[in-house]
Parts: structure tokens; sequence; C-alpha cells
């Protein structure tokens, strides 16, 4: 399973352990993601589509600590070394940060991190992320709905889209070969009732523990049935627009990657499969793939928000 949820009332205000984080009470959010806990026993495994485990042997066994946190793609930080960020990042000065809410709303507003997260929403959620670039992990964030963040804003009726944006600092963020055509700050952005589903989360902690640099710190977006480049890290301004908002993958090679970018095993990226997946585990010798599930897995949850949308169009 995809979704284990824990409410913050429910964590002890002594610091979590591991044990907390995995072995609580779980709780589905819609019920039927089917997926068995038992496990996969892919050592040794060849590196190769044919021995991908199919999703009723995918085990859910979250993805270290040490993985999580040094096998990262943050462009600001280096654009092609996957260490790179969790290197460089200590340099991003995360306190005190303050997040701009504007645009088609009724309560636009500058505020402080402290004053942006109530701490009683606060839950532990454990999700599937896929990367575009076909790898991917089970992650345990701490977080809370964004539909919390975005229902205090009161978006008008005319707001469609909700926009994000990533701090931009070149003297905190030293990466200045690669500048997308867009140009910085690295942006996002979701259609209105996507970003109201429950399970679209604005992560402030991972593993249990303070969200570090490399992962977005201090608040990132987790979207768990997009490709993980839509869950955009280090969010300082979020915007309701009417209209699609540029974003940068999309802008960068539109052909490649749309707005929408739902996980999806049957629409293929130009230059490689999406139909499977690598499960990063550094602990292992031998790769080991697994189907991609559409949707991520959590088709029963959200498909019904692309209902009558041809998926190879909007992709
Ligand atoms: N600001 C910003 N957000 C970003 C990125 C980035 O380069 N800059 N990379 C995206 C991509 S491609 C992925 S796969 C995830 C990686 O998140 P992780 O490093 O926490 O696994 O962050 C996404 N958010
Ligand atoms: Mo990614």
């Amino acid at each position: 399973m995809i979704i284990k949820i824990k409410k913050k009332s429910d964590i002890p205000s002594s610091e979590i352990t591991p044990e907390d984080v995995y072995i609580n009470r779980r709780k589905f959010l819609g019920a039927s993601a089917g997926i068995g806990a038992a496990a996969f026993l892919g050592c040794g495994a060849a590196d190769t589509d044919s021995d991908a485990a199919d999703a009723e042997s995918q085990d859910l066994e979250p993805t270290s600590w040490e993985d999580i946190t040094t096998y990262n793609n943050f462009y600001e930080f280096g654009a092609s070394d996957k260490e790179a960020p969790a290197r460089r990042s200590h340099t991003l000065v995360t306190k005190p940060w303050t997040i701009k809410v504007d645009g088609l709303c009724a309560k636009p507003a500058d505020y402080q991190l402290e004053d942006f997260i109530k701490p009683s929403t606060i839950e532990d959620r454990v999700y599937r992320f896929r990367c575009v670039e076909a790898w991917s992990m089970v992650i345990p964030w701490r977080g809370f709905p964004l539909a919390d963040a975005i229902a205090r804003a009161e978006p008008d009726p005319g707001a469609k889209y909700v926009a994000f944006e990533t701090l931009w600092d070149p003297e905190q963020m030293p990466e200045r070969r690669w500048k997308p055509r867009i140009g910085w700050p690295y942006r996002e952005g979701l259609r209105l009732d996507e970003a109201m589903h429950p399970l679209a989360l604005m992560v402030t902690g991972l593993h249990g523990r303070t969200l570090p640099n490399q992962n977005g710190a201090p608040l990132r977006l987790i979207v768990p049935w997009k490709y993980g480049f839509k869950s955009i890290k280090s969010i300082v301004r979020m915007t309701f627009t009417e209209d699609e908002p540029p974003t940068t993958w999309a802008t960068q090679s539109p052909a490649e990657y749309g707005f929408y970018s739902n996980v999806n095993p049957n629409v293929n990226h130009p230059r490689w499969s999406q139909e499977t997946e690598r499960v990063v585990d550094s602990s292992r010798l031998f790769n080991r793939r697994i189907d991609t599930l559409f949707l991520n897995g959590y088709a029963d949850e959200v498909a019904h928000l692309y209902e009558g949308m041809d998926l190879r169009k909007y992709f």
C-alpha cells in the first residue's frame, strides 16, 4: 500500500522512532490500491524490463534516509550529479522563510513559515515517488494537505490553477551552467481541483525528521500520482491564476514534458519507456525494476480528475 497516514495527534511529542512511522495505524484513502505487503525478492535480478515485478508483489519498504537524502534532483544545486544537492545545499538559508500567497484570491498574504504551517494538521504519510527518469522510491513524508493552505486563501471563482515558485538566489544556489529556457525560479503548477485533492501534500519533513535542504527545505510540494518534477521544492510563492501557468519542464522541452505529467506506463517519454522503474536502493548489488502503475498506483483515488481527457494528448 501506498498511503499510510498518521495524524500529528497520534504522534507522541517525544522524538518519533522509525517504528512509530512505519508500524502505525493504517488508514487507506479509498480502499483498493491492492498492493500486498509481500516482500519481493528481487536480489540478483538483471536490470531488464522483463524482470519487473507485477503490482501485486511490489513491497512497500520505505527507501532509506541515506538514499532519499543523497540521490536528489535539485537543479539549483547541480544539474546532472544526483549527489550534488546533498553536498552543496548547505548554503540554502531556510530561516527566516517567507511564502507569498497572491493572485486570484480573497486573502492574499505574506506568511512567515511558522504561520503558514498549522502544527495540528501535520501527518506522516508513506507515498510512492516516481521520477520521470524511471526510478522510484517509497518515501515517508511529513506534512499537511495542500488543500488547507488553498482554502485559507479563499480562491476566487475565476481561479482555475495554482502556480508555485521556488526561491531563486544565485548567492545561495550555485548552479549557473544550466539556465532553464523559462529562466529561474523553478516553476510548477496544478489545476485547482488537482491541488485540492487530499493526497496533495505540503511537506516539511521525511522519515519523521525535519526536511533536509537537498529535499526542498523548508517547504515543498508532493503530488504522488505525478512525475517527481511536479513536486516543487523550497517554495516561496503560491499564485492563483485563471490560465494554465507556464512550468519549468514543460517550457524547457514541450515535446517531452507536459503540464499534467501524470505517471502513466502507457505513454512513453519520447526517449525512453515509462513501463517500468528502477527501485533506488543502494544496499543492493543489483538494480531491481518493477512495473510502473497507472497514476503511480493512486488511480482509485485520482483517476476521476481526468475523466474524459485524452491522457496521450494531455500528458
Ligand atoms: N526547485 C526544484 N524543485 C524540484 C526539482 C528541481 O530541480 N528544483 N527537481 C524535481 C525532480 S525532477 C524530482 S524527481 C524531485 C526530487 O525530489 P527529491 O530530491 O526529494 O527526491 O524534485 C522535484 N522538484
Ligand atoms: Mo524527476
